[in-house]
């Protein structure tokens, strides 16, 4: 199947891309960077709500174009902290660009917990249908950062089904066998095998 990735993040379609490609599917951008626009996100809706509200946005921008019949898929994603009650959550790439990576490890202490977690939302609709994912991949906090492979929080983040490396440290196609965003399209790969809603 033909899909169109409503993103402005080059990292998650490539990586999506790479992905479904395996799955039987391939992955474009929806609109160019000269035709990007801002999607509004509810935030305060957590993941989900953010990529429901997205895909609404993204439907109504295609109607009467020539993108009306193909399949579109939007993804929210973040990364929860279990020291901080899930922060920073659906507004991961917020506190990014405002703490930065440094901050973020300035935050958590020798005695706090550094376990936390990825999390992906995926959201495809195609006509009236719409199908819905999600993928968990659980890891620890690094004391320092490691590595430039990636994007956003890669450098600090270990995942448990590594081998003690951060995603920062390992190459795109070890990531994306164990990643959120591996389970959360391979997920709706197998959901679009079937008819169901
Ligand atoms: P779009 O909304 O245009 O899709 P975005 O980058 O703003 O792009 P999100 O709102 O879903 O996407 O925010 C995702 C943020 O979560 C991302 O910017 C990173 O800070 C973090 N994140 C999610 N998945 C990640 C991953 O695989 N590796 C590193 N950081 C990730």
């Amino acid at each position: 199947m033909r899909i169109l990735f409503a993103t402005g993040n080059a990292d998650k379609i490539n990586e999506a891309a790479q992905i479904l490609k395996e799955l039987g599917h391939s992955v474009e951008q929806l609109m160019s960077e000269a035709e990007r626009i801002e999607f509004d996100e509810p935030k305060n809706l957590g993941l989900e709500g953010v990529a429901l509200s997205k895909i609404e946005q993204a439907r109504a921008m295609i109607e009467g174009t020539e993108s009306a019949d193909c399949a579109i898929l939007v993804e929210d994603s973040g990364i929860f902290l279990d020291a901080y009650d899930e922060w920073p959550g659906a507004n991961s790439s917020d506190v990014e660009q405002e703490l930065g990576l440094d901050g973020i490890l300035d935050l958590l202490t020798e005695e706090q917990d550094r376990g936390a977690e990825y999390r992906a939302v995926a959201v495809l609709a195609l006509g009236e249908r719409v199908w819905k994912t999600s993928g968990v991949c659980r890891g620890r906090i690094s004391a320092e950062k490691l590595g430039d492979n990636g994007f956003g929080y890669d450098p600090i983040f270990i995942p448990d089904a590594g081998d003690g490396r951060t995603f920062g440290q390992m190459l795109a196609a070890s990531k994306n066998l164990i990643s959120h965003r591996r389970a959360a399209m391979q997920a709706l790969a197998e959901l679009l095998k079937t008819p169901s809603k």
